[in-house]
């Protein structure tokens, strides 16, 4: 059957058509969708293991079967090609199941995060029109199904919600998995999506008051999970563990879940990267590559359970996100036996690695280089000038797997890209003589709390909703586990009162994800202001460090 035709969604920005022809005559877009990689991976390895979670083992043969058929009984609900789908699962072998049957039939997942509440989901289903939601049951004594039942009544696009569970625990008006799988009739099945569709959407770390979403296409993607498995050596001995959340692209396909599908290894879901979890884990599947943020990375240093762990069969360990400080990177050779990988990548496209045969000091002291040779980078001051070689600037860049523009965002695309397409990445970095790349500071207003992404904005407009709040300002402030928690300057309404404990109760009462929740907070008369009357938070943050110094 011949794939489907291309059908853009209104709102996504397509590469102009020259480059679209130079990507796909230099071999970087092969016209393959990501469910027909992983099928013909699957062919010649049917009864390899495929995924492995804490339920059992499933083999690739198993893996397309399963996919196939809940592709189908998705098309039974009534989901269509084009249609989107918010998901929302932890890390489980149904992650991976219910990707590739979205894949499969053109349904586009939108990869929210376990950690999201309410507020968050409530604006990915409005924004994306989604005519579904998957969640599991209950994850870290969450419910998920009370949250769904609240989000329902104010989501008039959301037709299904869909629950990893047993049927005697779902509620009303929800669907189990298993019954949506058992549904249709895999005969029927339609074409594979065209290779140049939006394949799934991920988020946006976010400088922005609301999320923003990233389309992703099977082209773009593919490109991008093979190529980090080619640089990472994936290979049908590969065992890759997804310790981090599945939806976020570092373990989804840097190489992680995709590019070990791809190349024929073994996927091996957990759901928690903490030490007594992992590393019995990493023993048991005698896991050989994974990726962490730098504050799990430190964690499993630090473990006391780290001297007793069979870690011996770890080859690679991936370490990204946020700042890995070259004292900590330095420690992992000697002390866990694996090679480290730094990643400094991005949702929105550009991934750079160091190589696996690097000298051990531009492992330990930089963030590597454009995992691919389409890779366009320029590092310009504010001006937009290039900067002389070596100099600290902004990160430009375009590419083969790097977006156009966010879905449904003219605003905010007419400031985050150059006339010709570069990507503004606001992350400060300088060129090293041997082209490997530091990150050095960033010129956008997050904070990034341990790799997760915070964006100020959103954080102040939450709190300048409560009463006793007159002005806010939201900083990172240091720290050595994390490397920056939020610490929230306020100004209070006259003869108000604020308290940090109260503050983070009536963030919370609002259903934003735990991680944005402040911890620490300043109480001060005024906020300083820069030359143009913005609020200075270089100072801020520089307060907050000598704050903390006492
Ligand atoms: C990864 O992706 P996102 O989308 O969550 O966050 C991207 C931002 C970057 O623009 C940069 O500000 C920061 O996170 N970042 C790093 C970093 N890696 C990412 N900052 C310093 N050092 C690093 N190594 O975080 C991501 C996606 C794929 C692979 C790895 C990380």
């Amino acid at each position: 059957m011949k794939p489907s035709e291309i059908n853009h969604p209104q709102g996504f920005i397509d590469w102009p058509a020259r480059r679209v022809q130079s990507f796909q005559r230099d071999g970087y877009w092969q016209g393959q969708s990501l469910f027909e990689a992983i099928a013909q991976t699957a062919t010649g390895h049917a009864d390899s293991v495929a995924v492995v979670d804490s339920e059992g083992t499933t083999t690739y043969a198993e893996l397309i079967d399963r996919s196939t058929q809940l592709a189908a009984g998705l098309t039974q609900c009534g989901f269509e090609p084009g249609d989107r789908i918010v998901t929302q699962l932890p890390n489980c072998t149904e992650f991976v199941t219910f990707t590739l049957a979205c894949l499969r039939i053109g349904l586009q997942p939108i990869m929210a995060l376990p950690a999201h509440r309410e507020h968050e989901l409530s604006f990915l289903l409005e924004f994306s029109k989604a005519r579904g939601l998957v969640i599991a049951d209950r994850f870290r004594d969450f419910d998920f199904q009370a949250m769904a039942q609240t989000l329902q009544s104010n989501a008039p696009d959301l037709q299904h919600v869909i629950v990893d569970a047993s049927v005697d625990r779902v509620f009303e008006n929800f669907i189990d998995l298993d019954t949506v799988s058992n549904a249709g009739e895999p005969a029927s099945l339609g074409p594979m999506p065209a290779s140049r569709s939006v394949a799934l959407f991920l988020l946006s770390g976010g400088t922005t008051g609301l999320p923003k979403l990233i389309p992703r296409t099977h082209d773009d993607y593919l490109y991008n999970a093979r190529t980090a498995a080619a640089l990472c050596n994936v290979t049908p001995a590969t065992r890759y563990l997804v310790a981090l959340p599945a939806g976020h692209n570092f373990p989804l396909a840097c190489p992680g879940i995709l590019g070990t599908l791809v190349a024929g290894g073994r996927v091996i879901m957990t759901p928690s990267p903490a030490p007594e979890n992992a590393f019995k884990v990493i023993a048991r599947e005698r896991v050989t590559i994974t990726a962490v943020v730098p504050a799990v990375a430190l964690q499993w240093l630090n473990a006391p359970a780290a001297a007793d762990a069979d870690l011996s069969s770890l080859e690679i360990l991936q370490v990204g996100g946020s700042v890995f400080p070259a004292e900590v990177a330095a420690r992992v050779k000697p002390e866990l036996g694996a090679t480290v990988q730094q990643a400094f990548g991005m949702a929105e496209g550009l991934i750079n690695f160091t190589r696996l045969d690097d000298p051990d000091e531009a492992i330990v002291h930089s963030q590597g280089r454009p995992m691919s040779p389409a890779d366009e980078i320029r590092i310009v001051d504010d001006q937009g000038n290039d900067v002389d070689d070596g100099e600290p600037g902004e990160l430009l860049t375009r590419g083969p797997y790097t977006l156009q523009g966010y879905f449904n965002a003219p605003e905010h695309n007419a400031r985050s890209f150059t006339a010709d397409g570069f990507y503004r990445s606001g992350d400060i970095v300088r060129m090293r003589s041997d082209g490997n790349l530091v990150v050095e500071g960033r010129d956008k207003d997050l904070i990034n709390r341990g790799g997760e992404k915070i964006s100020a904005e959103e954080i102040e407009n939450l709190i300048l909703s409560h009463p006793d709040v007159f002005n806010v300002a939201a900083v990172a402030m240091p720290d050595e586990t994390l490397g920056e928690r939020i610490c929230v300057y306020v100004i209070t309404n006259p003869s108000a009162t604020v308290e940090l404990d109260a503050l983070r109760d009536f963030l919370d009462a609002k259903g934003i994800a735990r991680f944005k929740l402040p911890e620490r907070l300043v109480v001060v008369d005024d906020l300083p202001q820069t030359n143009v009357g913005k609020i200075d938070k270089k100072s801020l943050r520089d307060d907050i460090a000598g704050r903390l110094n006492q």
